[in-house]
């Protein structure tokens, strides 16, 4: 179906950008090319969909990569702004006394929704009023009534009047008590000039603070020319996206809010009365997009880059032949907190992933207790651990709470990394070696191994 195409696209793009290092003109083209397909998919309208791709060109080329920040990331990152900054981002419905009215075509989902606005507000301590203005469907004011009595809110409506605006300013006469009032019209199959008529004359005398377009999410590329319509005749100020419990994604929403400039403010996400979530931009995105969080990944990705940092620094700290006792815990510390050595092994040129398993806690408990015991060193101890003999090492020992053994253990240790180390990127068993090392096995596993 359409909306997975766009979140093929995507797919497709993030392969396109993790095969670049850099971000240029090129690379643009082909990532533009392909959102621009997956958003025509998704039934986005094609002026929108050039603009949009305008943007995230100019954006991806000219804003600076951020430092240690791959092409991925900042791709993904302008793409995701883009489509986000598009829906409005969700500033929701204010809290204050206010009369609310809903526009749509036939069947979208006003009736349903009224109740549901009705209901927030009043869990929310307002007192609330539900008009029903649909003079085109007859079973509409009986669907508002038993609406209006579950949630607790009263009900305007008149009977065979066929005149909406008349309803609507008894209703508001009726309610003028009310903190929230809430209109409810007709729906017709499509956009027809007797329905527009209407609508712009209940406008004319409520004078509505919101002009909400209540959108089925299924709708497609009709929702650009719809959301157009109405916001002409009223000028729509939010936009309810309705039935995003189905399959669909909402791809017309993005159409729609560009259309009307709107903002999206809330989802319908069942036939009950409390189906209804404030609009998260990040979650709709994400699920457009088909990407699971989105948000989510964008900070995985900015986690993984500085973590990516720290071990550059340390390789370059090891390589340039320094080797400290607080050089080892941090290598040692920074083994553990990636998880994983492969990345740190493979950071250096001409070595392969090493398929050894690592245990990560071991590491852990090691690392604990070489800190207590670096804890009780002085700071000449820990520069120069080869001053640690005879009394120094009782001292540490009885200040960490620990037998002199252990003193020694670590000193071991250090010896063995300093030296292996020093020979890292040259010695392709011996980084083997140093993976075990870290993993806490058993310095005898390697002793009397060559280097
Ligand atoms: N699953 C699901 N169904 C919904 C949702 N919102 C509305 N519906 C259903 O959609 C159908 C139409 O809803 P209505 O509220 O009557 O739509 P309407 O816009 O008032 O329709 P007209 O008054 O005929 O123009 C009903 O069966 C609702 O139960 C939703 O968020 N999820
Ligand atoms: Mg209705």
């Amino acid at each position: 179906m359409a909306m997975d195409g766009l979140g093929k696209s995507i797919r497709v793009i993030l392969n396109h950008v993790r095969g670049s290092p850099v971000v240029d003109e090129g690379l643009m083209r082909d990532v533009c090319r392909e959102l621009q397909r997956g958003l025509l998919q998704a039934d986005v309208n094609v002026q929108l969909v050039l603009q949009l791709t305008n943007n995230v060109r100019e954006r991806a080329l000219n804003e600076r990569i951020a430092a240690g920040r791959s092409a991925k990331d900042h791709v993904v990152r302008v793409i995701y702004e883009e489509l986000v900054s598009l829906m409005g981002n969700g500033e929701p419905i204010a809290l204050k006394p206010q009369t609310i009215m809903l526009v749509g075509l036939y069947g979208q989902g006003k009736t349903t929704t009224a109740g549901k606005l009705a209901n927030y507000f009043v869990k929310k301590g307002f007192s609330v009023g539900l008009i029903g203005a649909d003079v085109y469907r007859p079973a509409a004011l009986d669907q508002l009534k038993q609406l209006g009595a579950k949630v607790n809110a009263e009900v305007y409506g008149e009977p065979g009047q066929k005149d909406a605006a008349r309803i609507v300013r008894d209703g508001l006469a009726e309610f003028s008590e009310k903190q929230i009032r809430i209109i409810d019209t007709s729906g017709r199959h499509a956009l027809e000039g007797d329905l527009i008529k209407e609508i712009e004359d209940i406008a004319a005398v409520a004078e509505p603070d919101e002009r909400v377009l209540v959108l089925d999410s299924q709708v497609g590329q009709q929702a650009g020319p719809q959301a157009d319509a109405f916001n002409k005749a009223v000028g729509v100020t939010g936009i309810i996206l309705t039935k995003m419990d189905g399959t669909a994604k909402g791809g017309g929403a993005l159409s729609a809010a560009a259309n009307t400039d709107a903002r999206v403010i809330f989802i319908g996400t069942g036939e009950h009365i409390r189906d209804l979530e404030p609009f998260d931009a990040d979650r709709f995105i994400s699920r457009l997009l088909g990407m699971g969080d989105l948000k989510g990944l964008v900070e995985i990705a900015k986690a993984e880059i500085k973590e990516n940092e720290s071990m550059d620094e340390l390789a370059r700290n090891i390589l340039s032949g320094r080797f400290t006792l607080m050089d080892m815990y941090h290598q040692m510390k920074a083994v553990g907190r990636m998880g994983s050595l492969q990345k740190f092994v493979a950071m250096i040129p001409g070595v392969d992933k090493l398929e050894d398993k690592i245990d990560y806690e071991a590491t852990q408990q090691r690392l604990d207790s070489f800190k207590v015991i670096m804890d009780s060193m002085t700071l000449r101890e820990k520069e120069e651990p080869n001053i640690i003999k005879g009394k120094r090492i009782e001292r540490i020992a009885r200040g960490a709470g620990v037998e002199p053994r252990a003193v020694r253990d670590l000193l071991k240790q250090y010896n063995r990394s300093k030296k292996m180390v020093s020979t890292v990127g040259k010695d392709r068993k011996m980084l083997k070696k140093l993976q075990k090392q870290f993993a806490g096995i058993d310095a005898s596993d390697f002793e009397g191994g060559g280097e």
